[in-house]
C-alpha cells in the first residue's frame, strides 16, 4: 500500500502581511492529484493543520474541501493536532468522521488507542499521537499513579514531561497493536543520535530543550510520520521522518520542500521517497548597503521571493522600503545593521543531544553566560534555586 506523509500545513498562515491561502490551496490540490496518480490509500497530516488555535473560516473551508476530495478519491485520512492547533475545534466530530474514514485526533481524548484499518493488502495499526502538553494531562493519565498511591496530584504533574506523556501514550497503544505492521503519527521534537535542523517558524515546545523526546520511543513502529520541524529530514533512519511543511514559512526555510511517499508491504517493510514540491515563493535574505541592494545584478533571483533585507548603511536612509520595492516585489522585513552586527547570526547554544534535566540546563546556561563552569558555591546556590523552583511549579 502507499501512504502520503505530510505535516505542518499551517492553513491560514500569512508571510508578513501576505496571505498564503492561494498557495496552500494549490498544495491541497496537488496533494489530491498526487494521491490519485500514485494510488495512495492513506494520507497523513502529522499536526499543525492550522496555524492558530482559532483558525480563520477560509482555512477551515480549505481543510474540509481537501478532506472531502481525498475521501472521494478513496483515500483514508489520519490527522493529528500540533502545538499550533486548537484540539477542541479540530476534533469535536471525530466519532463521526471516523465513520467516513477520516481519523482525527487531538489533545488527550482517546490517546493510547489503536485504530486498525483494513487496507487493500491487509490490516495496518494506526497510533495517533497528537501534540501532548504535559501540563494539560488529566490527573489519571499515565502510569505515575500505578503502585504509587502516596504521590499527590501536584507531584504527579511536576514529574510529567513531554517524554513521559508520550512514552505513556505509546506504551498504552502498543498493548492493543495486533496487525503485522504499524504506523505512528506524532507531533513532537524527536531527538536521535544526530541532531535535527530547526527553523525559525516552529513555535518552541519548551524553553531550554526539555520538550525533546527520545527517538527510541518509536523503535517498534514500522514507520513513524513526524510533524513539528519544518525541514524534511530523517531522524537517524528513513522510517522515522519529518516530512516538513508544504510551503516556506520563514526566512530560515531556504531548502526544498516535499511530501513523503511510503510504499509499505504487508509486513511493514517500507520504501520511502520524496515527491518534490514547487509551490509558493522562495525566501531570500539580502545583505548590503542600499546602493548594493539596488544594483540590478545584486540578487536577480530574489525579485519575486519573500525578501528580508539587512541594510548596512551607517547613515539613515530615507524611504528604505519604497526604494527596495522598486526592485523586489515582496519585501517582508527590513533590518538595520549599521555596525555590521546581524541579529540573525546564530548564537552558539548547546544542541539538544539528549533529554536534559532542569539542573543540567541551569549549569549549561551558567557556562554559556559566564564562560566557565559554576564554582562550588554557585553550584549549591543553583541546587537550591532549581529545587525550590520545582516545588512551586503548578
Ligand atoms: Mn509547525
Amino acid at each position: 500500500m502507499k501512504i502520503l506523509h505530510t505535516s505542518d500545513w499551517h492553513l491560514g498562515r500569512t508571510f508578513g502581511s501576505t496571505s498564503l491561502l492561494a498557495d496552500q490551496s494549490e498544495f491541497c490540490h496537488f496533494l489530491v492529484q498526487t494521491a490519485i496518480a500514485e494510488r495512495v490509500e492513506l494520507a497523513v497530516i502529522a499536526g499543525d493543520i492550522f496555524d492558530r488555535s482559532i483558525a480563520p473560516r477560509e482555512a477551515i473551508e480549505l481543510l474540509r474541501q481537501t478532506l472531502s476530495d481525498l475521501r472521494r478519491a478513496g483515500v483514508i485520512v489520519a490527522a493529528i493536532t500540533g502545538n499550533h492547533d486548537g484540539p477542541d475545534r479540530v476534533v469535536p466530530y471525530s466519532a463521526l468522521t471516523d465513520l467516513s474514514g477520516v481519523y482525527l485526533r487531538g489533545g488527550y481524548t482517546g490517546v493510547g488507542e489503536t485504530i486498525t484499518h483494513e487496507f487493500s493488502d491487509g490490516p495496518l495499526d494506526l497510533v495517533l499521537l497528537p501534540y501532548l502538553d504535559p501540563r494539560a494531562a488529566p490527573d489519571d493519565f499515565g502510569r505515575a499513579l500505578e503502585g504509587e498511591e502516596s504521590i499527590d496530584k501536584l507531584e504527579q504533574r511536576r514529574r510529567r514531561t513531554h517524554q513521559s506523556v508520550l512514552a505513556d501514550a505509546i506504551s498504552a497503544a502498543r498493548t492493543t497493536c495486533e496487525a503485522p505492521r504499524s504506523l505512528a503519527i506524532s507531533h513532537a521534537f524527536v531527538v536521535g543520535e544526530t541532531s535535527c535542523e530547526e527553523s525559525e517558524s516552529e513555535r518552541i515546545l519548551e524553553v531550554g530543550g526539555s520538550g525533546a523526546v527520545d527517538a527510541s520511543l518509536f523503535d517498534d513502529f514500522s514507520y513513524t510520520a513526524l510533524g513539528h520541524l519544518h525541514k524534511p529530514q530523517d531522524v537517524g533512519r528513513e522510517t522515522l521522518r519529518y516530512s516538513g511543511t508544504p510551503l516556506r514559512y520563514s526566512f530560515s526555510e531556504n531548502h526544498d520542500k516535499s511530501v513523503t511517499l511510503i510504499e509499505m508491504d504487508r509486513h511493514g517493510a517500507s520504501d520511502v521517497r520524496q515527491i518534490p514540491l514547487a509551490i509558493g515563493r522562495t525566501v531570500a535574505t539580502l545583505r548590503g548597503t542600499i546602493e548594493e541592494l539596488l544594483e540590478p545584478l545584486f540578487a536577480p533571483h530574489a525579485r519575486d521571493s519573500f525578501v528580508r533585507a539587512v541594510v548596512t548603511n551607517r547613515e539613515t536612509v530615507i524611504d528604505l522600503k519604497v526604494k527596495l520595492e522598486q526592485l523586489y516585489s515582496n519585501v517582508v522585513e527590513i533590518q538595520l545593521a549599521p555596525n555590521g552586527v546581524d541579529i540573525n547570526d546564530p548564537v552558539p547554544v548547546p544542541l539538544h543531544e539528549k533529554v536534559r534535566t532542569p539542573r543540567e540546563m541551569a549549569n549549561e546556561f551558567w557556562e554559556a553566560v559566564e564562560g566557565s563552569p559554576p564554582t562550588d558555591r554557585i553550584t549549591s546556590l543553583l541546587d537550591d534555586a532549581v529545587e525550590s523552583a520545582l516545588e512551586v511549579q503548578p
